[in-house]
Formats: structure tokens, sequence, C-alpha cells
């Protein structure tokens, strides 16, 4: 039973700490302590650990929190720290590691197999392969994707891989980790540079009007009390003196008051968007390289309420689904009044900018052609745009005008050219006195003398000598050297932060600073210092007396948090700080694990009209939904291509040999899916892959909607997947529950 990797869980993670007392998790109800009814929400307060002693913030010389009273930082509440209580002898049953022990007590071969429908030898085989992984000289990795996260429980899945690596020693080392596999181009890049709703850059918090009202509040809510991010401020003022420019001073709080803040009333991400359309609270909408009128849960209603706007801006390559979403089948386009203006977005190959991939490297990619007719750069699109509208505020003034007038925007170069390389250096960092490029985020203050758009980048961009030659900088080397024979590849591309390759790599070596596997050493303490094969992630020297020292090891491996210790038990979590398994929110059975049935968090469900949950006595077939190789998610650009249409040209479902028979379907044969939401018609592909499930003793059938048709194209068309699946989500993400919802088949007539 104890396959786990004792002194990395007892050293490197929360495992000892101790929680309240009175928290708890009740089996018959399936919640968690700390639940209110009438919010549908958490209060988390008693998943919060056990307080030892209070250390105050200090400001001596050489304290890491020294800077905080310097002239130019804007005053905050210095946050002290709160030492969990621990017990390393592990007797407390409220240590996190006890009542992890229980929580997951009720978890057995014989219910994982009822729930899953997979056999318990088959489970048993399994979790002991991957267990040999806690071995402490061995490393066992996790890669993955959609299948874990488009759930409404998405994240919490994704919590459960962190248990499970942490359990087995297996974060911070060579070879392991949780990888996420990104999707789209640059998916890692636009969540660093805070595309979603709730981050601004370098996964700052985006302030919120009730909590964040100020930038007082704002640094003394965010700010922690130990660990890295002691230095948020440094990442956040700077940030404002790059938004801001000269307007930005210690006087006016760096202009932190004109920054918009979102409201907790509110949620801004994409499924109430729709919803907020339906109510007429949103009259205009920009639609920025994406098609939620195809690739949204529930597009059928998201089509419809389109048409309720005034105005729709699409900047993209063709004429999507989106753009044309009034030529939709079943629509009435001489009822729809929307004006849908369209810009055409320049390709990849006909601009320059930098990406980032799954790995956090940043490459940058050279321009190869001209953009084709009044085709332009994104860049140039939302420049002109931005110059456009602060050009009209300008002349004729409005409501709130400085929100606008007061942003620092003008990313040209030295010969007056709108230039993507002058946003680099402002994502980079620099100093406001010398103009000069900053080596990297180390360099950070919080009294305005630096302005750096996104901390985390910071070194990527920092070549000053050659600052407006791309292929001069450390995101673009390209040396094939790999001197530590783990594939590191440090003098390839940056990856950030600080081109570390392997984040928490303290971890790789034990308490005494010796790697678990000499083959694979990271870092490693050689008695008088650190000597590393990867950038460290943790503090190896200070400066004592004007020198620099080294520091010896200490247990403080993860230094992200303000613990220092990773998070097997997570106070943070919107839906509980371990996960629990709820069933889907269109399920074909009983949640046997507890007394609730979908978890009390899911998302979105208060717009029933749009989201009409159906029944499993209606409804009894699983959809699952995913992509095939030669489309591309809504297809835009792939069902503009000939011969990837060629190969994929209409739209199919994969269902199970069973399931054909009973339904008196064949290969090939049209057939109709359909729920309260939508239906559709495709061509069923009867495979082995699918097979039905013992789900709680009940044989239940599950079938694969490959989404990637629609209308639009010039080539290959069919009805759209996504009018089925449930416009409901995850309360941490709020990702759509794409991979598990309920519908029925029957051939087609
Ligand atoms: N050719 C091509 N490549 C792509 C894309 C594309 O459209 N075409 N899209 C890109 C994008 S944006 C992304 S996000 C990635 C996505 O990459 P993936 O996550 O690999 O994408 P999917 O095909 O949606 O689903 C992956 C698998 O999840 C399984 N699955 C379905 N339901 C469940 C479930 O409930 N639980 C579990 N555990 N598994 C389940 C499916 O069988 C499928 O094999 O791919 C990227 N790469
Ligand atoms: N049922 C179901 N639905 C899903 C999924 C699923 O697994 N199942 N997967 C979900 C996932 S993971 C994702 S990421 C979404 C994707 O959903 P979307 O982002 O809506 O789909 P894409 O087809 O990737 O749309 C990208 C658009 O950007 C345009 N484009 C490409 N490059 C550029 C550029 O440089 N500039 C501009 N301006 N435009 C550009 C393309 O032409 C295309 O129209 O779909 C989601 N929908
Ligand atoms: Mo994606």
């Amino acid at each position: 039973k104890k396959l786990y990797q004792k002194e990395y869980v007892m050293n490197y993670t929360n495992a000892t700490f101790l929680i309240d007392p009175s928290y708890k998790f009740d089996v018959a109800d399936g919640l968690f302590s700390g639940w209110d009814e009438k919010e549908k929400a958490y209060s988390n307060k008693t998943w919060m650990y056990q307080t030892e002693k209070v250390i105050p913030w200090s400001t001596e010389p050489g304290a890491p929190g020294a800077w905080a009273d310097n002239p130019g930082v804007p005053k905050f509440n210095h946050p002290a720290l709160k030492v969990p209580k621990k017990d390393a002898s592990l007797q407390d049953p409220n240590c996190v590691l006890n009542l992890l022990a229980k929580h997951y007590d009720r978890y057995t071969l014989q219910k994982v197999s009822e729930v899953t429908g997979i056999k318990p030898e088959l489970l048993e085989e399994v979790y002991k392969t991957y267990a040999a992984s806690g071995a402490p000289e061995k490393s066992g990795t996790i890669l993955y994707a959609l299948g874990q996260t488009q759930h409404s429980y998405g994240s919490q899945n994704c919590r459960a891989m962190c248990i499970i690596q942490l359990l087995l020693g297996n974060v911070g080392v060579a070879g392991g980790g949780i990888n996420a596999l990104r999707g789209e181009p640059n998916v890692q890049g636009s969540t660093d540079v805070g595309a979603t709703m709730d981050y601004a850059p370098g996964y700052l918090a985006w302030p919120i009007q009730q909590n964040h009202p100020t930038l007082d509040a704002y640094l003394s809510k965010e700010t922690y009390a130990d660990g890295y991010y002691m230095n948020k401020p440094k990442f956040m003022v700077s940030m404002l003196k790059e938004w801001y420019g000269d307007n930005a001073t210690a006087e006016n709080n760096y202009c932190y008051d004109l920054l918009p803040k979102r409201s907790l009333k509110h949620n801004d991400s994409t499924i109430p968007t729709f919803h907020y359309m339906a109510e007429n609270q949103i009259k205009g909408y920009l639609v920025w390289g994406m098609n939620p009128a195809h690739s949204e849960p529930n597009t059928k209603y998201c089509r419809e309420v389109l048409g309720k706007l005034d105005w729709m801006i699409v900047a993209d390559w063709f004429a999507t689904e989106t753009a044309t979403f009034w030529k939709a089948p079943g629509m009435k386009p001489e009822e729809i009044q929307t004006t849908v203006y369209m810009l055409p977005a320049a390709l990849i190959y006909e601009k320059e900018g930098s990406i980032a991939n799954s790995g956090r490297w940043l490459q940058w990619r050279q321009k190869a052609v001209e953009p084709a007719g009044q085709a332009k750069s994104d860049f140039e699109i939302m420049s002109r745009l931005f110059h456009r509208i602060a050009q009209l505020y300008r002349q004729e003034g409005g409501v709130n005008p400085d929100q606008i007038t007061k942003v620092n925007w003008d990313y040209r170069n030295p010969q007056g050219q709108l230039d993507i390389k002058a946003v680099a250096h402002a994502i980079n960092g620099y100093s406001t006195k010398t103009g000069k490029l900053l080596k990297g985020y180390g360099e950070l203050t919080a009294d305005g003398d630096t302005a750096c758009g996104m901390w985390i980048y910071g070194g990527y961009f920092n070549n000053e000598n050659e600052k407006w030659d791309a292929m001069a900088q450390p995101c673009t080397r390209r040396s094939l050297a790999d001197p530590s024979g783990l594939g590191l590849y440090s003098e390839f591309s940056f990856s950030w932060p600080a081109n570390r390759r392997i984040l928490y790599n303290r971890a790789s070596a034990d308490m005494n600073g010796k790697p678990w596997n000499p083959n694979k050493m990271l870092v490693e303490w050689d008695g008088s210092r650190w000597i590393n094969n990867d950038v460290g992630d943790f503090v190896e020297t200070r400066v004592e007396d004007g020198k620099v020292v080294p520091v010896p090891p200490n247990n403080k491996a993860f230094f992200m948090t303000w613990e220092q210790d990773a998070r097997l038990f997570s106070y943070p979590m919107k839906d509980g700080p371990l996960p629990e398994h709820y069933e889907p929110y269109e399920s074909p059975t009983k949640n046997v694990m507890n007394g609730r049935q979908d978890s009390p968090m899911v998302q979105f469900t208060k717009w029933k009209e749009s989201v009409k949950r159906g029944n499993s006595e209606e409804f009894p077939i699983v959809a699952t939904s995913y992509s095939v190789c030669e489309h591309w998610q809504s297809g835009t650009q792939t069902r503009n291509i000939p011969w990837l249409v060629e190969i994929m040209p209409r739209p199919f479902v994969e269902i199970s040999e069973e399931l054909a028979k009973e339904k008196g379907i064949k290969n090939g044969d049209e057939i109709r899916v359909w729920n309260n939401r939508g239906s559709i018609k495709a061509f069923a592909m009867v495979t082995v892959r699918y097979q039905p499930l013992e789900i709680n003793g009940k044989k239940t059938h599950t079938i694969g909607l490959i989404h990637h048709w629609s209308w639009a194209s010039a080539y290959a068309t069919g009805d759209t997947m996504n009018d089925l699946s449930p416009n409901v989500g995850d309360p941490n993400s709020y990702i759509p529950e794409y991979k598990a919802f309920l519908v029925n088949v029957e051939k087609a007539k």
C-alpha cells in the first residue's frame, strides 16, 4: 500500500501540514465543509492550515522583502507569514496525508471499476505499473489534454494527476511532470499573455472590483508572505509602467485606477457571453481568430443569439461560420440586423513574432512573404484600431477618455514603422531611466524604475546591442548542444522562466541536495555550492555583507507557493481541496461514490432554457467528441484545403458493433444523433475501438462525434456536432463539458 516516495512526500509537499479541525467531507451529501447552498459556492475557510506562528514581513537590509519600503514603491499591507502547523510523526488525524488516505479509502478497485467500466484486474495492473515510478531513482510523466479537461470537474481531474505525481516524487525531476499537451499553435503563449478573462499577463490575477478596488488592496491581497511571489508588486508596478508609460507615477498609483476591473457578479468567460447577448447586455462582439458559431458548446443557441448583436467584427483568414452565422441552416437572414465587419488577417507566414510551445520554449517566426491583398498582421489591425479609437477620444472626448488616451501604445521602430519587435522589448522589460533592455526579471523593481509587459518572459529578448535584430536574441538561439544528456537543450531557444527547462527542479535532489538519480542530475549541492545542469528553481545564493554566498540545501523545493511546498491538499480550488468523483452534468447512471449526482459547482446551469438538460431515459447513450489528424478544430483552415478534404470529406460518428447491431445500422449508413439541444446527421463508422461498458451493472453505450464540419467552407460541409454539446462548465477554468453528455441515435430516415 505504501508505494509513495516517502522522503519526497514528507519534505517537499504539504503532507505533514495540519488542516483546520472543522474540515470535513460528508459522503452522504457529497459536499465538503463550507458549502453555501444559497450562493451555490464554497467558503474555503475550513480548508486552511492550522497556524504554528506568525512571522511579520521584514524590510531589514538583506531580507527578501527589504525593498518594500523604498521610495516609489506603492503602499501595501506587507503580508505576514502564517507558518503552518505540522506533524512529522503523522499521528494527527488532521494532517494532510491522513486526510488524503481517509478520503480515498472509498475508492476501492471494485468501486472504481463499477464507475468506469474498467475491469478490476486491468485497473490494478495499470496502477502497479505506474506506481513503480515512485522508486526514488525512477521518474514517470503524465501527458494529458482534453480527455481530462473537458469535463465539469476537469480541473479536479488535473489535480488528481498532481496528487499522483507528487506522491510518486515525479515532479521537478528529469522525465517527470504533468505535461499539458497544448492545442492551438501558441495557446501556451496566449495564456501567458493573459488572453483568458481572469489573468493579466504573466499569470497575475486580473483585478476584481470587489476584491481589489485600489492598488494597495491588490498588492496586499495578491502578494505572498514568502516564496518568489513576495516579488509580485515588482511585476505589477512594472507592468503598469509599461501600459501607462510616463502617465504612471507613484503619486497616481501607477494609473491602477484606469484599469478596467472584473466584477464578481459577472462571469466574463465564453459560455455566459452568449447569455449576455441574449439578455441584450452585449451589443458588439469582437471575434479574433476563433469560430465560436462552430466550436462553442450548444452552437445552435450561440448562432441564434449572435443575431441580437448590433455589430460584430471578425478578424480571420476566412469567412468563418461565425462571420456568416446568418446563413446557417435554419436561420432567417431577413430578420437579422447585425452588421458584420470582416477584417482579413495575415497568415502565419506573412508576419513575424514569437510563439511559445507546450514546454514553454519561446521561438521567433520570421516573415516569409507579404500578406496578400488587404490582409494585415493581427498586430497591425489591433494597433490601427486602437490608434483610431484613441484619436476619436482625443478629438471628441466621451465617457472616461483617460482609460484610452493615457495608454502607452506606440510600438514603433526607429524608422517610425509599427514593429512587433518593439512589443518584444516591452514584454522583456527595460529601464525607464536609460531605456536599456533588462537582462531578466530579477532586475525588476516596484518603484517605477523598470517597465515590463510580462515578467515571466524577462530575458527572452534582451540583447541591447542588437535589439532590432530578432535573430540575435535568446529566443532565436539554435544550439543543439546537450551537455546534460537529458534532452534539456538549454541553448536552443529560451524557456520561460529564466531559461529554466524543468520547473521545481530542486525536487530532483534529496534533502542534502544529492540527486535521487545521479544519472539525471539537474541540480546538486557539492558540499559547498550548487552545481547545475538546469537553471535552479530555488534560492541558490544570497548576498551577505555585500558578498554573494551559496545557500545550503533546505526543503524549500516549490518556491512559487508561499508554503514553498507542493500541495497535495489544495485550498484555492473552487470545488474542493481534494478531487472527488461526481457524474457529468448529463450522465447515464447514478453517482455511487457519494450522495450528490453531479458536481455541486457545475457552472452556467441556471440558464436552463438554453442548456435544456437531458435525462437518461430519453437519451441513454453517452456521447464524447474529438478531433482527427486531417482537420483542425472548427475546420476553417482544413476544410478549405482540397487534398485534406479528399481524405476526410464528410462528418462521421464512431459507434460500436454492438450498438450498430441494436439499432440496425451498418458501417457507412447515415444516422441521426439528437438530444434536447439539437439534431445532426452523419455517417456511421462502426469500429471495435468502441465497446459497451458495464457501468454500475448496466450495459452502457458510448459514441464518438468528430466535430470539424459545418456549412461555411468551400468544400467539406456537414452538420455541426456542437449543436448537441451542453453549455455547462468547470468552476475553476470554465471549460465546457465536451467529453461527456447524453444523446440518442437512430438510422436516418
Ligand atoms: N490534426 C489536429 N491536431 C490538433 C487539433 C486538431 O483539431 N487537429 N487540435 C489541437 C487542439 S486545439 C487541441 S486542444 C489538441 C487536443 O488534443 P487531444 O486532447 O488529443 O484531442 P481530442 O481528440 O479532443 O481528445 C483526445 C482523446 O480523448 C479521449 N476521450 C474522450 N472522452 C474522454 C473522457 O471522458 N475521458 C478520457 N480520459 N478520455 C476521453 C478520446 O478518445 C480522444 O482520443 O489537439 C491539437 N492538435
Ligand atoms: N465538441 C467539441 N468542441 C470543441 C472541442 C472538442 O474537443 N469537442 N475542442 C475545443 C478546443 S480544445 C478548441 S481550442 C476550440 C477551438 O475553437 P476555435 O478557436 O473557434 O476554432 P479554430 O478552428 O481553431 O479557429 C481558429 C480561427 O482562427 C483563424 N486563424 C488562424 N490563424 C490566424 C491568425 O494568425 N490570425 C487570425 N486573426 N485568425 C487566424 C482560423 O482561420 C480559424 O477560423 O474548439 C473547442 N471545441
Ligand atoms: Mo484546444
